[in-house]
């Protein structure tokens, strides 16, 4: 539970301009442990770390992968892909709100959305964090990737840490494809394999 200590850091920080006109966010300056000025020094010695996180992909079919996941600082998150035994062609990944895995990769939940938007390419100004686009597997049925993205980050308020990555069976047709389901999923089939991010030492 350290991350929610950290969590609390930036939002005191921002706070803390309003915080004499508004006494309540006073309180809450107070309420952060160590006081407001220690627990942002610790943020401001995060923000000057690498981290390094990974997820193995399993599921149902042969279909498994590695994403290893590196964010310098507060940069955004390079993510390396390698899945294995996928159909030809592309697939939807995404990040999913939960790392769950009780009930197979069904459990991850939907697509991670923070902000409440609906679902979209990568590049869009609207969609879901977790909306990292297709991979495209070639002939031999792997899909390699680099993915860098600054909605994905490894700690803060919107960290993916304890989240899981899923490829689908289907191409994402991100959010353009007109089906019923493509402001919410991109009408990406079935999951295949999913994991759980995890920090690994860098
Ligand atoms: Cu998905
Ligand atoms: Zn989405």
């Amino acid at each position: 539970m350290a991350a929610q200590t950290f969590l609390l850091a930036p939002a005191a920080i921002f706070a803390a301009p309003s915080s004499s006109a508004r006494p309540f966010h006073s309180l809450r300056l107070v309420a952060v442990p160590g006081g407001a000025a220690a627990a942002a020094a610790r943020a401001l010695v995060l923000a000057d770390a690498t981290k390094k996180a990974v997820a193995v992909l399993k599921g149902t079919s042969q279909v498994e992968g590695v994403v290893t996941l590196t964010q310098e600082d507060d940069g955004p998150t390079t993510v390396n892909v390698r899945v294995t035994g996928l159909a030809p062609g592309l697939h939807g990944f995404h990040l999913h709100e939960f790392g769950d895995t009780t009930n197979g990769c069904i459990s991850t939940g939907p697509h991670f959305n923070p902000n409440n938007l609906t679902h979209g390419a990568p590049e869009d100004e609207i969609r879901h964090a977790g909306d990292l686009g297709n991979i495209a597997a070639n002939a031999e049925g792997v899909a390699e990737a680099t993915i860098v993205d600054s909605q994905i980050p490894l700690s803060g308020p919107n960290s993916v840490v304890g989240r899981a990555f899923v490829v689908h069976e289907l191409e994402d047709d991100l959010g353009k494809g007109g089906h019923e389901l493509s402001l919410s999923t991109g009408n990406a089939g079935g999951r295949l394999a999913c994991g759980v991010v995890g920090l690994t030492p860098l």
